[in-house]
C-alpha cells in the first residue's frame, strides 16, 4: 500500500537567494552557491549528466547498491525510517527499499532543495510496497530539523547521503553536516554514504567537462535561474564553462568565466556587478576522497564503519556506518 506524499511547506525563497547572491558574488574570488543549479531545468540537466558515459558516479553507485542492499538492510535490522539528504531522482532509495529482505513499513523522508526533484522522486517511489514518502523542500540542515521533529517510531533509521553529494562541501563543512546528521539519529541507527574517489585527472576532466557540453549547460543554467529568480540580466553565452582539478585541495572546481567585459544588473538587489574579460565566478567544488579518508572523516562524527564496498571501474565507494 502506498500513500500520497506529504509536502512540508517551502520557505520564502527569493529573499534567501537574493541575500546569498549578494554575499557570494561580492566575495573574492566571486562565487555562487551550487545549490542554485537545481531549478527544474537544472535538475533535468543533472539527470542528463548522470547518463553521460563520462560521468560514472550514478551508475557505479547503483551497481554497489544493487549488489549490497540486502546486506545493508540485514545489518540495519527492522528499518522504520529512511532519511535521504539530496534525494534527487529517488532511484537509489527505490533500489534499497525494494530489497527482498526488508520487512515492515518504512517512512521515507526526502530532503532536497529542488521541488522538481522531490516531485519526481515521490513519483518514482509511489509504487514501492510498505513505503510512505514525506518530502522536505529544504537544505540539509533545515530538512534534518524538520525530520528530527517527527515522532520516532520503533525500529532503525537508515540515513542516506548518496551520489557524492558530500563532495560539494569543504572539509569543515562536510564534518559539520555529518555531525548534524548524527544529531538527528540515535545509537545503532545506520548511515550509508556514497563518495566519488580521487582518480586520474583525465577521467575527472571528462566527467566535469563532457564532450557533449551538458555539464557546461548545467553550469550556465545557474545564470538563467538567477535571471528569472532575481530579475538579473546575465548573458549566459558570454560566460564560458571551465572545470579544473585542484590537486592540492583534492577537488574538481567549476567556474563560469566572462569571455568579454560584462555589466550585469540584478533588479531584486538593485545591484550592478562588473566582470572583466577573463574574470570567473566559482560555482562548484566536488571534493574527491580516498576510501580511508571517508572512514576517518565519518568516524569523527560518532559513527563506526561496518562495511565498505568499492567500484573499481569508476572509482566510487559506498560505506556503511553505525551510529555510536
Ligand atoms: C550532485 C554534487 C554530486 O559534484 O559530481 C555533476 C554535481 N556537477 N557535474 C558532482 C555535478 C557537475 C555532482 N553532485
Amino acid at each position: 500500500m502506498s500513500h500520497p506524499p506529504i509536502l512540508t511547506k517551502p520557505r520564502a525563497d527569493t529573499a534567501r537567494i537574493a541575500a546569498d547572491v549578494e554575499y557570494y558574488l561580492q566575495l573574492w574570488p566571486r562565487q555562487l552557491p551550487s545549490r542554485y543549479f537545481y531549478d527544474a531545468l537544472g535538475s533535468a540537466l543533472f539527470e542528463a549528466i548522470c547518463r553521460l558515459p563520462w560521468y560514472g558516479v550514478t551508475r557505479a553507485e547503483e551497481r554497489l547498491l544493487q549488489a549490497h542492499r540486502d546486506e545493508i538492510v540485514e545489518r540495519a535490522g527492522r528499518i522504520s525510517r529512511i532519511v535521504e539528504l539530496g534525494s534527487g531522482s529517488g532511484d537509489k532509495l527505490r533500489t534499497l527499499a525494494l530489497s527482498p529482505v526488508r520487512t515492515g513499513t518504512v517512512a521515507a523522508h526526502l530532503i532536497d532543495v529542488s521541488p522538481a526533484a522531490l516531485a519526481a522522486a515521490a513519483h518514482v517511489l509511489a509504487d514501492v510496497p510498505r513505503l510512505s514518502v514525506v518530502t522536505h523542500e529544504a537544505e540539509y540542515e533545515d530538512g534534518l530539523d524538520l525530520f528530527a521533529r517527527e515522532p520516532r517510531e520503533i525500529g532503525t533509521t537508515l540515513a542516506l547521503f548518496l551520489g557524492s553529494n558530500i563532495g560539494n562541501f569543504d572539509r569543515p563543512g562536510a564534518e559539520s553536516r555529518l555531525r548534524n546528521l548524527r544529531m538527528a539519529l540515535a545509537r545503532h541507527d545506520r548511515f550509508v554514504i556514497g563518495v566519488d574517489l580521487v582518480k586520474p585527472e583525465p577521467a575527472l576532466m571528462l566527467a566535469y567537462d563532457d564532450p557533449l557540453g551538458v555539464t557546461a549547460a548545467f553550469n550556465r543554467n545557474l545564470l538563467v535561474h538567477l535571471n528569472r529568480e532575481l530579475g538579473a540580466n546575465f548573458d549566459p553565452q558570454a560566460f564560458a564553462h571551465r572545470a579544473l582539478w585542484n590537486e592540492s585541495e583534492s577537488r574538481v572546481e567549476m567556474h563560469l568565466v566572462a569571455t568579454t567585459l560584462q555589466q550585469v544588473h540584478i533588479d531584486t538587489l538593485n545591484l550592478d556587478v562588473r566582470f572583466e574579460a577573463g574574470e570567473a565566478i566559482w560555482t562548484e567544488s566536488s571534493y574527491k576522497y580516498t576510501p580511508h579518508d571517508i572512514v576517518t572523516m565519518v568516524e569523527r562524527a560518532s559513527f563506526r564503519s561496518e562495511a565498505q564496498w568499492i567500484d573499481d571501474a569508476d572509482g566510487f565507494a559506498l560505506t556503511l556506518f553505525r551510529a555510536v
